[in-house]
């Protein structure tokens, strides 16, 4: 087992240098803006974290889901923390934040997953990583794509250039509430 993955599986870890890590937001119940724009500012403040750069926000139809449109956004930090303590971190501000998990793919307050976590490769019963369901979706590659250029290839967007999604605001949506 290399050291990526006993970080990933040791909840006291910590990896000794800073991991590059992509977080894709999203919303579609409540004041979506808002929860948004709280979870960047979150997202900053947690331990041993900066954040980066965020997207341009997004407004995208329910993709495998029912409900309201979603806002759609990706948030690119740089941690000390081990993979499965920054997952329990974003749990506790996706239940902060009112979210509810009646049934899958149900309307949420606020849903925050862990889309890339440098280059590694993590698949436990937890945590799997890259995020398995992100190459189906616009409204993780488009605003990765604007991150991460090199992350997301041509034919990747092309394939899902059908779906219903619009930029709402540059990245400067969460300027004064976000230190970058
Ligand atoms: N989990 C495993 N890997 C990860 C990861 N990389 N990041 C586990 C975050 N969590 C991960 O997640 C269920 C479990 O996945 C967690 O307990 C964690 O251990 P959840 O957030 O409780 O439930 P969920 O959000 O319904 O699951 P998930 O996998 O995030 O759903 P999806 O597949 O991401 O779909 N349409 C639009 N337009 N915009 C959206 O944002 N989101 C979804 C959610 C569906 N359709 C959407 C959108
Ligand atoms: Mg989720």
């Amino acid at each position: 087992m290399n050291a990526t993955i006993d970080a990933a599986t040791d909840p006291a870890a910590e990896t000794a240098a800073a991991t590059t890590v992509y977080i894709g937001l999203g919303a579609n119940l409540g004041d979506r803006g808002q929860a948004l724009r709280s979870a960047v500012q979150a997202l900053a403040g947690l331990p041993g974290t900066r954040l980066c750069g965020v997207s341009s926000l997004y407004r995208s139809a329910p993709v495998d889901a029912s409900g309201p449109d979603y806002l759609n956004a990706v948030a690119v930090l740089e941690t000390n923390a081990a993979p499965q303590d920054f997952l329990a971190r974003l749990q506790a501000l996706e239940n902060a934040a009112g979210r509810q998990r009646p049934y899958r793919n149900a309307p949420r307050t606020l849903d925050l997953d862990i889309l890339l976590w440098g280059d590694a490769r993590l698949d436990t019963p937890t945590l799997t990583v890259p995020h398995p369901r992100m190459e189906e979706r616009a409204f993780v590659l488009r605003p990765l794509a604007e991150l991460a250029p090199q992350r997301v290839t041509a034919a990747q967007l092309a394939a899902v250039a059908g779906q219903a999604i619009d930029v709402l605001a540059g990245p400067q949506w969460v300027e004064g509430v976000a230190t970058l």
